[in-house]
Order: structure tokens, then C-alpha cells, then sequence
């Protein structure tokens, strides 16, 4: 199989890359940091091609894309992986250009894409559009606004995607993860404070870019008969089970 994967020079996209290529699969992978990249293919080999580009610059994505090996046309797989979380203030309080990246990564990045392959795997018959959803897009949390937004965006889009191609054999799945550690993401979200990041994990034992990887592995090579519709993962460590009441001492009136 050929598999593109977007956000691909750390954390989840990184496993994602290397779990397809153990198994000998051919991997296309999109970033921005070329350096790593280059460092994933001289660990990876061949089979591991790549784009240096943001992942919304559709048309240097399409140029990179033309100029790849003959033998890396015809992608099967897309992962939808990029994105990011900013901040985790609450919403009164945050930047509207934090809410704007997010936006535009978590949405717009992940929408051109699927416009411009989906059309090629509907011609030949067969593709799998794998995205990367979260639990925030189906629990609210404080301070996850616009970020859980982007995810509950990603959920129905994905369902909706399923409805427009159950009769062409095209394949669409949403991995919902939980608490996930071993990544950029919570550095990301708290702007380079790796204390603060780690403070997240502390004491506690999150999901692994291994365990998405797996996940994904397993979902992108099950019989092409079924379609996973959405995966929710989280460690053992966290439930959904927080309904917080606010109290106040005003008498009433
Ligand atoms: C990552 C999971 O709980 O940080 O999307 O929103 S969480």
C-alpha cells in the first residue's frame, strides 16, 4: 500500500510512518521540518519518500507530489494526522490567532487534502481516508473551546464523508484518542513550556504515538469489506466522567 501521512516528522506521524514501512509498505510523509525528515529516511529508506511543506499549502504539496517516483502514485491511504492544540485558557481569555491556527490546521489542512485525493481514490475504486479526531471532539473540557470544536468538525465530517461514499468502496475512519503522551502536543499547547507539558503526564500512563500507530495499522488493513466509522482510545488511566457544577455563595434573590 501507499500511505500519505500529514504531520509526519514527530510523534503519531512519525510512528504512524515507521509502523506502515516495518510491514514494507510505501510511505509519502508531509512536513515542515526537512531536517527530520531527512533523518526518517536515512533510518527508513526508500520506501519512505517525503513533501517539506506546510499542510495547507495545497499547491506545493501538489508539486511535490508530481515529482515523487513513478512507483509512489496511486495513494491508498491518507492520514489525516496534523494538528494542534493551543492553549487551555478559558475561551474569554484566549488569542483569536491560537483559535485561527487551529482552525486552519485542524479543518482547513484536513479538508484540502481529502479534496484533492479523494477524487483519484473514487476513480480507481478504493482508498481509506484515516483521520485524526480526539475525544474532544465528543467531551467538553475546560479550555478546550475551539480545539474541541476543530475535533467534533473532524467527527462529523468523517461520518458525513461515509455517507456521500458507502457505493464507492472508499473507506473512511476517525481515531478519537484520549490522553496521549510521547508527542509535541502538549508543548505545542503550552508554547514551549516543557515543564508544564510534562506536568500533564505526571504520575499518570497516557496513550503512545505506538499505541495511534497500531490502531491505525490495524484499521488501514482490516478486510477491505469493513469500515471502522470511529475509534474513541483512551489509556486506562482516564474516563469521560467529569460534569463539573459550579457553586457560588449568592443568596437568591
Ligand atoms: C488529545 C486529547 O484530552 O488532550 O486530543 O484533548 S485531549
Amino acid at each position: 500500500m501507499i500511505i500519505f501521512v500529514t504531520g509526519a516528522s514527530a510523534g503519531f506521524g512519525e510512528a504512524i510512518c515507521k509502523r506502515f514501512i516495518k510491514e514494507g509498505h510505501k510511505v509519502i510523509a508531509l512536513a515542515r521540518r526537512e531536517e527530520k525528515l531527512q533523518k526518517l529516511q536515512k533510518e527508513l529508506g526508500e520506501n519512505f519518500q517525503f513533501i517539506v511543506s506546510d499542510v495547507n499549502d495545497i499547491q506545493t504539496i501538489k508539486n511535490g507530489l508530481k515529482n515523487l517516483p513513478k512507483n509512489f502514485e496511486n495513494i491508498d491511504v491518507l492520514v489525516n494526522n496534523a494538528g494542534l492544540a493551543l492553549g487551555l485558557e478559558s475561551a474569554d481569555k484566549t488569542k483569536l490567532e491560537d483559535w485561527e491556527v487551529m482552525i486552519n490546521t485542524n479543518i482547513m489542512a484536513l479538508v484540502k487534502l481529502t479534496h484533492l485525493l479523494l477524487p483519484e481514490m473514487v476513480k480507481h475504486k478504493k482508498g481509506h481516508i484515516i483521520n485524526l479526531g480526539s475525544i474532544a471532539g465528543s467531551y467538553p473540557y475546560p479550555g478546550a473551546n475551539v480545539y474541541g470544536a476543530t475535533k467534533a468538525f473532524v467527527k462529523q465530517f468523517s461520518l458525513n464523508l461515509r455517507a456521500d461514499l458507502y457505493d464507492k468502496n472508499i473507506r473512511i475512519s476517525n481515531i478519537e484518542p484520549g490522553l496521549s503522551g510521547g508527542s509535541e502536543f502538549s508543548i505545542v499547547r503550552f508554547s514551549g513550556d516543557k515543564l508544564k507539558a510534562s506536568q500533564v503526564y505526571e504520575n499518570t500512563k497516557p496513550l503512545l504515538p505506538d499505541d495511534i500507530a497500531e490502531t491505525i495499522f490495524w484499521c488501514a488493513n482490516l478486510p477491505e469489506h469493513i469500515n471502522i466509522n470511529r475509534i474513541e482510545l483512551m489509556p486506562t488511566t482516564q474516563a469521560p466522567a467529569a460534569l463539573n457544577v459550579a457553586k457560588s455563595n449568592h443568596k437568591e434573590d
